[in-house]
């Protein structure tokens, strides 16, 4: 259902706004930063922290604060990577909200949305973002691959995401950079860390991995961490307070 909207959304974008025009937007070429260097330095924890003001499985998370101040305020706190939702409808995002990111902070920012097309990694490209989603469960093997190879053409980096071990077998291609287990069931929208840690062997080494919802303690990250884990994805646990920022500062502390 998510996915026939999105072919249509980006029919009418694509009509609005050609490819040649991204092209000619200054953010286009700028040098993209590395989320695979910044989710492993030292310096940094690990966590891609995300900015989400809803989702089909909550509602509204939180609709009181601005976008800026909260990514500015997550890189502040250590976070490796900002995660910005720019999905419209049914996560309440959009792309002014991760262009409004990208003019504070200079950390890697992923684009969270569900790409169909290459359109979208060109725009997430104009748009200052330095790596791109792609969900196994919304595409093909062939044209995801084909949609990673594109995007690592545009310089972006590329983080797949899959539910059970059939997605994982069945996409894994060369042109990824970090392999995201998503602990959150889409059907059931039941969530387990359970679900990486046993997909964490199938993953091999040439990719990092990312373990994504669901996380709420800094003891999960440590578990995480010795089932091989080198990035964690945390949204809701950080959106659901007043001040996004601090509730990441306290989490890594
Ligand atoms: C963050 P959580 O449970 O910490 O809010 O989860 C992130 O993993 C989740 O928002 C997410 C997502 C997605 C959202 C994972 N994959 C795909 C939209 C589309």
């Amino acid at each position: 259902k998510i996915i026939e909207h999105k072919i249509k959304e980006v029919a009418t974008r694509k009509e609005y706004l050609p490819i040649s025009k991204l092209e000619q937007r200054p953010l286009f070429d700028i040098a993209p930063l590395s989320a695979k260097a910044w989710v492993t330095s030292p310096n940094r924890s690990g966590i891609i922290a995300e900015f989400k003001r809803k989702s089909p499985s909550k509602g509204l998370i939180n609709g009181n604060v601005k976008v800026s101040d909260v990514t500015s305020a997550y890189v502040e706190a250590g976070a490796s990577a900002i995660s910005v939702l720019t999905d419209e409808e049914f996560f309440g995002g959009s792309v002014d909200d991760l262009l409004a990111s990208r003019g504070v902070h200079r950390a890697p920012l992923l684009r969270k949305d569900f790409v169909v097309d290459e359109y979208q990694l060109i725009e997430a490209k104009s748009i200052g973002a330095d790596l791109v989603l792609l969900i196994a469960a919304c595409l093909e093997p062939k044209k995801l691959k084909e949609l990673a190879m594109t995007a690592k053409n545009l310089g972006l980096e590329v983080l797949m995401e899959v539910h059970n071990e059939d997605e994982l077998k069945g996409h894994l291609n060369e042109h990824l950079d970090l392999v995201g287990v998503n602990n959150r069931n889409l059907k059931t929208f039941e969530v387990s860390v359970e679900t990486s840690k046993r997909l964490s062997s199938l993953i091999p080494n040439e990719f990092l991995k990312i373990s994504e919802s669901g996380i709420s303690d800094p003891s999960t990250i440590r578990e995480l961490k010795d089932f091989g884990f080198d990035g964690f994805l945390i949204g809701e646990n950080f959106m659901k307070t007043e001040d996004p920022g601090k509730a990441c500062k306290e989490f890594i502390e």
